[in-house]
């Protein structure tokens, strides 16, 4: 008798761990690990042509859920672009939304800025709709956009 209540008891404890588990993760995704390793996945050429941006994606290739992505910016002469503000926005254009989460971006080296999270929240294909800002005095001024495009499995 006593045996067949301690039973009973223990079975429980498997069923509300689970449930915990499965609240948490429903809650907020997993972040991304922040590795960026090997060459770029693509690099694009800014709207006003200024600018080359190489783009990285942890994971790489990004799957459903929190991605992260690397972007580093140069000038025509190849110079790294340091001190600039970036707005970095995910865009679904084949269904005409974003993301619920907008990313955050730090510098983590000079021209170097990683974006997390990236919220990829479903399959399919999806732009980094980025704007690339730095006020300044005359030359070292900036406002320009670019777009990188990945697919999403
Ligand atoms: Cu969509």
């Amino acid at each position: 008798m006593r045996f067949a209540r301690g039973v009973r008891r223990l079975s429980v404890l498997p069923v509300l761990a689970a449930a915990g588990v499965a609240c948490s993760a429903s809650a907020q995704p997993t972040p991304a690990p922040l590795v960026f390793d090997g060459a770029p996945a693509q690099t694009v050429t800014s709207a006003s042509g200024a600018l080359s941006i190489a783009v990285w994606w942890s994971p790489a290739p990004p799957t459903v859920g929190y991605d992260a992505s690397q972007l580093a910016i140069t000038d025509q002469a190849g110079a790294p672009v340091s001190g600039a503000t970036l707005t970095v926005v995910p865009w679904m254009p084949s269904h005409g939304h974003g993301a619920a989460v907008q990313p955050t971006v730090e510098e983590t080296a000079p021209g170097v800025y990683v974006a997390t999270p990236v919220d990829f929240y479903m399959a399919g294909t999806w732009q980094l709709r980025t704007r690339v800002q730095r006020a300044d005095d005359a030359a070292a001024a900036l406002d320009d956009t670019a777009q990188p495009t990945v697919d999403v499995r």
